[in-house]
């Protein structure tokens, strides 16, 4: 597993996965737009090796994990691995809890700036999309923090935006575990909050801090366990907080309890810019360390950014897991990735209205991010998205086959298709297609045959015609 995200982009080098720009780039929308279309065409990672206006020991490292194949990478799986696969391994290892350990000395404490010397215009933090608030210093981070009343630390990722040299504006949304505790335990008794924004770490600490996890759960552990082996941690310079000791940057600082400031708008993982500039929580720096040399690394997000594979497969075992634990007949699920985190696949032994029911209601009970559900019986293969159209297409009544449900104060803030009236009262719907034969059809004369290859002939006529496929003249 690697121990810090050069390692990872070694890696990413020798399995054709990285692309390493000479040429100078500017961290004004050129670095963004090219990092754009790089996850739009489901291209390699990114190293801008030169960026304008800085020195040429700062670089630029975008989309560490925008593909299944980085994302295998980051696994140790072979790079082809195929997504289903990926899935199991992540619900295996998943399970698998590891502690960090505290180390004393760290690569991330390098270059030490206290006081006047911090400058966070020092990093080339690019100005991802046309129309941004500003410039974006954290996007592929992890903000660590901790309740005061249980010591819990929390790791998440969360966008952060330079305010001015001084500070950061973020927008943790008020149902993340950040944003959840800041409300609930510092705002209320007027104290500020420390947070130290971690970017560049190894690959699989960033993945947990995206992760959907649950509250109480210490990602620093899960991490560990995705990675087999404790993480090393290291104390920060001016508060008690613990980052990963092998990470590029670090910017410590606390979030004021009384202070609100403006905040966005940003290109959002739904793949628009859907908000004005708001109010975010105010990050004042009280130190930054970083290696020498640091490689600020960037997530351009968007259509098929980090979000698209980490939301998705940790979303779709998140769902999964609820489900058992409601006794819904789920078989397995899948978050497509060009569904935005907004579509599920469920496969569930039987279907019908009952079923939807239950998994409509458990899906939307607390926040509700996804809004299009899929029901599919075990015949479809939930990783085909041919399949699963074919089975939508076909089984899916278009009355009696559509269920949804309406809710207020849970919806996603960020689904396009709501109005902005919604939005403000967090308004929004979910909608269960249900493509699998309804229960009280005789499967004997009622439901139809399905007349694939797999399902309409006998055994012995199919396994003459596989044993005898290449003699044919079939290459595949
Ligand atoms: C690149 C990227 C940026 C993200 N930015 C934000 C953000 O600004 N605010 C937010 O609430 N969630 C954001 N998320 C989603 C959270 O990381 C995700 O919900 C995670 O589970 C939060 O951790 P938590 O459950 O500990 O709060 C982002 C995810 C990715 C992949
Ligand atoms: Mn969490």
């Amino acid at each position: 597993m690697f121990r810090d995200n050069r390692d990872f982009m070694a890696a990413l080098r020798s399995s054709g996965d990285l692309l390493e720009i000479e040429k100078e780039v500017h961290w004004d929308l050129e670095l963004g737009a090219v990092s754009r279309l790089a996850c739009e065409k489901d291209g390699p990672a990114v190293w801008f090796k030169r960026v304008a206006d800085y020195p040429e020991d700062e670089t630029v490292f975008a989309n560490p994990m925008a593909t299944w194949r980085r994302v295998a990478v980051a696994f140790g799986m072979k790079p082809h691995a195929p997504v289903k696969e990926i899935y199991a391994e992540y619900e295996r290892r998943e399970g698998r809890l590891i502690p960090p350990v505290t180390v004393e000395k760290a690569p991330c404490k390098e270059i030490v700036q206290r006081g006047g010397d911090i400058d966070l215009f020092a990093f080339p933090a690019p100005m991802l999309h046309d129309g941004d608030g500003g410039r974006y210093l954290g996007t592929w981070d992890l903000a660590v923090s901790r309740d005061p009343e249980t010591n819990w630390v929390n790791w998440g990722m969360y966008r952060f935006m330079v305010y001015d040299s001084l500070h950061l504006t973020g927008f943790p949304r008020p149902t993340s575990h950040l944003g959840k505790v800041f409300q609930d335990h510092y705002v209320p008794k007027k104290k500020a909050m420390p947070v130290a924004l971690v970017i560049g770490a190894d690959p699989l600490s960033h993945f947990a801090a995206a992760a959907t996890y649950h509250i109480g759960g210490e990602e620093g552990a899960l991490a560990g366990g995705l990675m087999g082996a404790p993480l090393e941690l290291v104390r920060c310079e001016a508060s008690d907080l613990l980052v990963p000791a092998q990470c590029e940057i670090v910017i410590e600082g606390e979030v004021l309890p009384d202070c609100v400031a403006l905040e966005g708008p940003y290109g959002e993982y739904p793949g628009y810019r859907t908000g004005e500039m708001g109010n975010g929580i105010l990050f004042r720096t009280t130190a930054v360390t970083h290696r020498k040399s640091p490689i600020l690394t960037v997530d351009a997000t968007g259509y098929r950014d980090d979000s698209s594979t980490i939301t998705a497969l940790t979303g779709a075992i998140a769902i999964k897991r609820r489900l058992e634990r409601h006794g819904v007949p789920v078989l397995d699920v899948n978050v497509p990735r060009d569904g935005a985190v907004h579509t599920a696949v469920i496969a569930v032994k039987y279907g019908g209205r009952q079923v939807a029911r239950e998994i409509l209601e458990t899906l939307t009970s607390r926040r509700a991010l996804l809004s299009k559900i899929l029901l599919v019986e075990p015949d479809v293969d939930i990783f085909d998205l041919g399949q699963v159209l074919h089975a939508f297409s076909t089984k899916c009544h278009p009355v009696h086959g559509i269920h949804a449900v309406q809710y207020e104060g849970r919806a996603n803030t960020l689904t396009p298709c709501y109005s902005q009236g919604e939005r403000a009262a967090q308004k929004g719907a979910t909608v269960l297609y249900d493509c699998t034969w309804p229960g009280e059809w005789s499967r004997e004369w009622e439901v139809p045959v399905k007349a694939t290859f797999a399902t309409i002939f006998p055994a012995s006529i199919r396994q003459k015609v596989l044993s005898q496929w290449r003699a044919y003249g079939f290459k595949e």
